[in-house]
Parts: structure tokens; sequence; C-alpha cells
């Protein structure tokens, strides 16, 4: 049983990984990606999530109280937690609630979103205290970037990433490079979004 936690800065895109997830374990494609494997939803809870605008066409959510999905590898029977808190730490309730995973999480995963700047990112990992050693990058929103060259772009902000990490001596064992939302266009992106949390939890097993 490995317990993931997905954490980072307010609309970075925790959530919308962990329904992705969610998606491509009840669509079965996560058999087929790159290193993929059958595998079973066993619970997940989203009634955390609070609707920003309910006027508004698109009812864009904001999580308050964490996302969890727990799910089994269907060849071994194992069966791990992925948990993703809200981002907004100005609010004492969803605070606790990124404390908490942050305590329960053995691997932790920091998300960035790549439309935004890195730096104001960065504010929201100052006030985690409790962080493993060894962590995992994921810059999500990889489709928004707007630059011709994403790539050298995201060489970048991974490069400021690494030492910011660095500099509190934690170690960043991988990036990976996501879109959470389904797109047609980034299919690649989301599979390496699901890849991502599949992988976590096979190779943290022992
Ligand atoms: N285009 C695009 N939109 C995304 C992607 N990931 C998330 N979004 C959108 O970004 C917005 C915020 O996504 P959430 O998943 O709620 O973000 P969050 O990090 O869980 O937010 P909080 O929990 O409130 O901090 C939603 O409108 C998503 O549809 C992505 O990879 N690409
Ligand atoms: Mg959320």
């Amino acid at each position: 049983m490995v317990n993931i936690g997905l954490l980072g800065a307010v609309s970075v895109g925790k959530t919308t990984l962990l329904r992705l997830f969610v998606l491509y374990v009840k669509k079965n494609k996560i058999d087929s990606i790159d290193g993929g494997k059958s595998c079973t939803v066993i619970k997940h809870d989203f009634s955390g999530e609070a609707v920003l605008n309910p006027d508004a066409s698109d009812k864009e959510t904001k999580t308050i109280h964490p996302n969890r999905v727990i799910f089994k590898e269907d060849d071994t029977g194992k069966n791990h937690t992925l948990f993703a808190p809200g981002g907004d730490r100005s609010r004492a309730v969803v605070r606790m609630g990124i404390i908490t995973i942050s305590r329960i999480a053995k691997q932790i995963v920091a998300v960035f979103a790549c439309d935004r700047p890195i730096e104001e990112q960065f504010e929201f990992f100052n006030d985690v205290r409790y962080f493993p050693k060894e962590i995992y990058v994921c810059f999500n929103k990889f489709d928004l970037i707007e630059v011709e060259d994403k790539d050298a772009y995201l060489n970048e902000i991974q490069e400021k990433v690494n030492d910011f990490f660095t500099k509190r001596k934690i170690i960043v064992r991988e990036f990976y490079r996501t879109c959470a939302e389904t797109n047609e266009e980034y299919t690649s992106y989301n599979d390496n979004a699901a890849k991502m949390m599949l992988q976590i939890a096979v190779e943290n097993l022992n």
C-alpha cells in the first residue's frame, strides 16, 4: 500500500489529475499505456469540492477537503491511495488538509501549472513543513504553454524547480510533463499523467 499526495498551489490541476486517473482505470486505458497494467478503482471521494460560482455556465470548483482515490493493482492485489488536498492555504480548513496529507503520504508529487509563473507557485511549498527526502515533480497544463518551443521552456523551469528543492535538501526523483484535461491533441500527455500516478505507486511498494 502506497499513499501518494499531490500537492501544489491553487488550481494547478491536482483534482483534475485524480479524475483523469479514475477515468483511465474505469475505461481500462491504464492497461495499455507505457508501463501500464490492469487496475480497479475501489473508492473515490470528490465530495470536498465547492462550486465557485453556481450561476456560471462552467461550474469551476475548488477543493476544500482532500480528494481521495483508492485503487487496486489487479495482478498483485495491492491497494494504493492518491490524495489531493486543496491549494488555497489562506483558508484554515484547506491548510489543515494540506498538513494532514503531507504527513500521511509517503510519496509526494509537487504539481506546478506550466501556464503561470513558477516563482509564485514556490510560495505554496515554503509553507509545507513535512517533506520526504525525495519527491516527484509534475508540470501540468502542458497544453496551455504559449511559447513555440514547449520543451525548451520546460527545461528552463525544470532547472529552477530543481534548484528550489535542492536548496531544501530535497531530491527530485523524476519530472513528469502532463495534461490533466482530456485533449485529443495531447493524448500522450494525458497518458503521462496516468503513468505518473501508477508508476509512483508501483515503484514504491517495497
Ligand atoms: N487546459 C487544461 N486545463 C486544466 C488542466 N488541468 C486542470 N485544468 C483546469 O484548471 C482548473 C483547476 O483545476 P483543478 O483540478 O480544480 O485544480 P486544483 O489544483 O485541484 O485546485 P485546488 O484544489 O482548488 O487548489 C479547472 O478548470 C481544470 O479544468 C490541464 O492540464 N489543461
Ligand atoms: Mg483540487
